[in-house]
């Protein structure tokens, strides 16, 4: 008879760890498979959270009817069954280090990495500057391991302890996405110590081909002009937001119900000349207390590349608006050539701010809003050259022709 249940999954780095911590002790485990989603029925359950209280995982039941959550908890339960074992260290300050990597691993490094590639997974929203500093502060914490490990050969005392499985189990889907080749070359502590671990045994029997990234996953922005699907459920996360939890309402529901009908405004551009037929129709119906409008530009044009990848930014831009698609219409456009591009646009956003209806997808921080005014010529003019996306901008001084771009509508 097993000694309890796991609830968790088999590639989720806790689960794994409390996995392998069992198996070095030949201890056995019934594990329950269970989504790492805590908003999913079973999740949410009465049952479940009787033992996973904020609905987590992993979470353990023994047969004797103990529970417990927290994974550093539960792997110290379960590697102490074994009165003899040599994974919790032999002295008091070993245990006491083992509990320090633990919690390193747990606190520090798991949910910083968890913040590089989730996103970069398609597992959560995409925000570039956010990925980048979340890259930044998992390599600081790496460090940490690497500078021990060059002068250790593992995380406590001379043998393999709970700290390197635990550690190494929280690393491996770390390896298989981000901590590419470059990184392996750049920590070779880290990298050594990592495939000395996951080729144990006990290990390999629970785990038994751990990935190694040649290069670091990229993002790949949603296709062009695809219209956004409901997101599909994560396999397994760090953390993850409540999939299933009802939808909230939007806050420019508050608003009530304009007198200028977006749809309406919609439909006319949609099926007239822009310049000729769709902009004066615009401006005849244009309500400055119902509406406000935006110049909606991107913050870090310095970095883009290719044109129809400065494109793609603004097609996931748009697909990740899609919860305010009541509230906003807008066109963004590339301007410029490969390597010296811009991405400049223009909204019309239900109320005065733009906050409310931009918040609701993760890219909003990429790009500054600047309010136009209905009433300045030169401002309309703005609206308009956005909008029609048929003329050049001249920005600093430099000229540059419009290449592509999308309508929000
Ligand atoms: N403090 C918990 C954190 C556990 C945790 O964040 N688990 C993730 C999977 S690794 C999870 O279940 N996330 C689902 C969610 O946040 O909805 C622990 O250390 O065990």
């Amino acid at each position: 008879m097993a000694f309890g249940k796991l609830y968790g999954l088999p590639d989720n780095g806790r689960t794994l760890a409390i996995l392998v911590a069992a198996k070095h002790n030949d201890l056995d485990l019934e594990l329950v498979k269970t989504e790492a989603n805590s908003a999913a029925t079973f999740n949410s359950s009465a049952e479940y959270r009787k033992i996973s209280p904020v609905g987590k995982i992993p979470a353990f039941e023994g047969a004797n009817g103990f529970t417990l959550s927290e994974v550093i908890a539960i792997a110290v339960y379960v590697t102490s069954q074994n009165e003899k074992t040599t994974l919790l260290g032999k002295t008091k300050q070993d245990y006491a280090s083992i509990l320090r990597w633990l919690s390193f691993a747990n606190a520090e490094v798991l949910p910083k990495l968890g913040a590089w590639y989730r996103p970069l997974m398609g597992l959560d929203g995409y925000n570039k500057k956010t990925v980048d500093e979340a890259a930044k502060n998992a390599l600081k914490a790496l460090a940490v391991l690497e500078s021990h490990l060059t002068a250790n050969t593992f995380l406590v005392g001379e043998r393999i302890t709970l700290a390197d499985i635990f550690a190494a189990s929280l690393l491996t889907r770390a390896f298989a996405t981000v901590l590419d080749k470059t990184f392996r070359q750049e920590n070779p502590a880290v990298t050594r110590w990592y495939n000395t671990i996951v080729n144990q045994d006990s290990f390999k029997a629970v785990f038994p081909e751990p990935k190694f990234a040649e290069e670091c996953i990229k993002y790949t922005p949603p296709k062009k002009e695809e219209k956004p699907k409901a997101a599909a459920p994560a396999p397994a996360a760090e953390e993850k937001p409540a999939a299933e939890a009802p939808k909230p309402k939007h806050p420019l529901e508050a608003l009530g119900k304009p007198t200028l009908i977006l749809d309406e405004w919609k439909r006319q551009f949609s099926n007239n000349d822009p310049r000729t037929e769709a902009m004066p129709w615009f401006w005849k119906n244009f309500k400055a207390d119902e509406y406000s409008l935006w110049k909606v530009d991107y913050k870090y044009n310095n970095e883009l590349k290719l044109t129809f990848m400065a494109n793609n930014l603004i097609g996931g831009f748009h697909a990740r608006l899609e919860a305010s698609r009541k509230y906003l219409f807008g066109a963004q456009s590339v301007y410029g050539v490969n390597y010296d591009c811009i991405v400049n646009g223009a909204f019309m956003v239900r109320g005065q701010e733009w906050e409310p209806a931009f918040q609701v997808g993760p890219d909003w921080e990429g790009y500054t809003y600047t309010k136009l005014d209905a009433s300045n010529e030169a401002d309309r003019k703005v609206i308009e050259d956005m909008w029609a996306q048929d003329v050049p901008v001249t920005v600093d001084g430099k000229t540059l022709e419009w290449a592509d771009g999308h309508v929000f509508k």
